[in-house]
C-alpha cells in the first residue's frame, strides 16, 4: 500500500493503531484512577495526545536498538514492548513493578526490549543515549539508540554538548523532541529565542528536520530514514515532532483553570487526535472495519483491566529490598 512517499503494509497500519491505543487506554485508565482513589500515589506525567510520535519512532526500531526516555514516559515504554502489567505495578509501588516498585512513574525501565530507563531530571538522559551509541560505534554494531526528550530540555547544556560530540563522532543515535509547547506551564515563546528546535541541528553540521508529530505514518517515516543512515555510519538526526499534551502538566487535569491555555487551543489540539486521524485513514483506504475497531478496543481495555488487577493484586517491596538496586548491582 503507497502512502505518502513510503511503501507501508497494512500490517504495520493495525499495530501502530493497537499502539497508540494501548498507550490512550492505559493513560485514561491511569487518570482515572489519579482522580478517583489514592491508589496510585507517585506524580504521573501523562502522555495522552502525543501517542504518535513514541509510537511512529519505536516502529522504526528493532527490539535491540536503545530507546531512552523522559519525566513523560508511559508512552515511550509501551511502544517499545515494555510489559503493560508491570508498568501498572510500578505506578502502584508494588515489588512486581518493572523498577520492583521502587522507581515510579518517571523511572521506569524495561532492559530486555532495549527501554534502557527513565529520568525526572529534564535532558538527564540525552547523554546517556550518546554514550549507548559511542558502545555501539566503538563495538562495530549496527545498533542505534534514540533520545527522547522534550521542548524544555532544549534549554539545557547537556543538549547542546550532545549533538556536538554526537555529530563529531557520528554517532548513531537519533534525536527526539517532542515540542508539546509547553515547559510545565511556560510557552515555548517564553523561553526560546528561536522556537525552531530543528535548526539547531545545523550548528553541529547534523540534520534537522520538524515532523508533523500527531501523524504517525510520517514520524515513523522520518525515523526510519533516520535509523537507516545512522546504521549505514552517517551520524546522527535530530527530529522536531510536533504535538500537544491533552492533559495538564502532571496529574490528570486539563489545567484549564490556570490561566495558561485556552479551551479553544486545546479543543484545536482535540480535534487532531492522533488516533482518530489514523483510524479514519484506515476507513478510508479499507483496512480497518467497524468490527475490527470495535473488537481492538475490547482487547485493549480487557489488558488495562487486567493490568489493574495484577497491579493490586500485587505485594509491596518487603523493608530489606530499601537500598538494593542502588548502585548497579
Ligand atoms: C534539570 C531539571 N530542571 C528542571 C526540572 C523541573 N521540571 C520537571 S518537568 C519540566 C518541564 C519539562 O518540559 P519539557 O522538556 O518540554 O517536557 P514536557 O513536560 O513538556 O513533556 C521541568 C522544568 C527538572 N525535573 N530537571
Ligand atoms: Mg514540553
Amino acid at each position: 500500500m503507497k502512502i505518502s512517499s513510503i511503501n507501508i503494509s497494512s500490517e504495520i497500519l493495525h499495530k501502530m493503531y493497537v499502539t497508540m491505543l494501548r498507550i490512550r487506554l492505559f493513560e485514561e485508565k491511569v487518570a482515572d484512577i489519579l482522580s478517583n482513589s489514592k491508589e496510585i500515589i507517585c506524580p504521573c506525567h501523562l502522555y495522552i495526545g502525543q501517542e504518535a510520535v513514541a509510537t511512529g519512532v519505536c516502529m522504526a526500531l528493532n527490539k535491540d536498538d536503545y530507546v531512552f526516555s523522559t519525566h513523560r514516559s508511559h508512552g515511550h515504554y509501551l511502544a517499545k514492548g515494555g510489559d503493560m502489567k508491570r508498568l501498572m505495578a510500578e505506578l502502584y509501588g508494588k515489588e512486581t513493578g518493572c523498577s520492583k516498585g521502587k522507581g515510579g512513574s518517571m523511572h521506569v525501565a524495561f532492559k530486555d526490549v532495549g527501554f534502557m530507563g527513565s529520568s525526572a531530571i529534564v535532558a538527564g538522559t540525552i547523554p546517556l543515549a550518546v554514550g549507548a551509541a559511542f558502545a555501539f560505534s566503538i563495538q562495530g554494531s549496527k545498533r542505534v539508540s534514540v533520545a527522547f526528550f522534550g521542548d524544555g530540555a532544549t534549554h539545557e547544556g547537556t543538549f547542546y554538548e550532545s549533538l556536538n560530540f554526537a555529530s563529531l563522532k557520528k554517532l548513531p543515535v537519533i534525536f527526539v523532541c517532542e515540542n508539546n509547547q509547553y515547559s510545565t506551564h511556560m510557552p515555548i515563546s517564553a523561553s526560546l529565542a528561536d522556537v525552531r528546535i530543528y535548526k539547531k541541528a545545523g550548528i553541529f553540521k547534523m540534520p534537522g528536520i520538524r515532523v508533523d508529530g500527531n501523524d504517525v505514518i510520517k514520524v515513523f517515516e522520518v525515523t526510519r530514514k533516520a535509523v537507516e543512515e545512522a546504521r549505514k555510519g552517517n551520524g546522527p538526526t535530530l527530529i522536531e515532532c510536533l504535538t500537544y499534551r491533552w492533559r495538564g502538566h502532571v496529574g490528570p487535569s486539563y489545567d484549564l483553570d490556570k490561566g495558561l491555555r485556552s479551551k479553544e487551543e486545546l479543543d484545536y489540539w482535540m480535534r487532531r487526535c492522533p488516533i482518530k486521524r489514523l483510524e479514519r485513514l484506515m476507513f478510508k483506504l479499507g483496512c480497518l472495519t467497524k468490527d475490527q475497531k470495535d473488537q481492538i478496543y475490547e482487547n485493549v481495555k480487557k489488558e488495562v483491566e487486567e493490568a489493574v488487577i495484577f497491579a493490586k493484586e500485587s505485594p509491596y517491596p518487603k523493608e530489606d529490598e530499601l537500598y538494593k538496586d542502588l548502585l548497579n548491582d
